[in-house]
């Protein structure tokens, strides 16, 4: 009878044990930030976190309005050396960020639909919504388009950004 109470506190003690140790592990997923830029990126939650945190609200398909937060994709590239502000015109505005993600889709935005010398629409880097992490089919990265009719730029599960020139010279 003890030995059996024993094995069943080991077994329950062992259950929290790991279930701990699954929650605390550290998310070690990553978003590339290459291509035109003078120093790529690979950016974790970790780093996006100690960068200037900003909101910014999406309307979900089905309407209802969510208060993203992350950091800013113009501060991000900023940080890579990617052409934004003073550097962006000429043949810069002839650049954009190709967004792409796990399962395969991809967006366009131009470098000047994120510079807020154009605009006051800010795009951000979403890591979490409404005070949470992003749910897991949806993040750990989701890129948040305000300001469009659709929430389809939106892109989640981001895993790279890429600065390209659409110049045909
Ligand atoms: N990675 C990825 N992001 C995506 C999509 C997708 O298929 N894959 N669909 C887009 C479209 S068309 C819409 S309408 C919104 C839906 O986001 P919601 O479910 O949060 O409303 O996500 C956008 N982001
Ligand atoms: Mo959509």
């Amino acid at each position: 009878m003890k030995l059996k109470n024993i094995y069943f506190t080991l077994i329950v003690s062992s259950f929290f044990f790991l279930s701990s140790a699954a929650q605390q592990s550290p998310d070690k997923s990553l978003v590339k930030v290459y291509g035109e830029v003078k120093k790529p990126l690979n950016l974790s939650l970790d780093d996006l976190s100690k960068m200037k945190r900003v909101d910014a609200s999406l309307k979900d398909h089905d309407g209802k309005v969510q208060t993203y937060t992350g950091v800013a994709v113009q501060d991000i590239l900023a940080e890579a050396g990617a052409p934004m502000g003073k550097e962006l015109r000429g043949e810069n505005l002839a650049k954009y960020l190709l967004v792409k993600c796990a399962d395969g889709y991809q967006v366009v935005i131009a470098l000047a639909e994120i510079d807020n010398g154009f605009t006051d629409n800010v795009i951000i880097l979403a890591d979490g919504v409404s005070g949470q992490p992003l749910p897991k089919e949806k993040g750990p990265f989701r890129l948040i388009v305000p300001g469009e009719k659709r929430p389809a730029r939106s892109s989640y599960q981001v895993i790279e950004m890429e600065v390209k020139s659409a110049s045909q010279n």
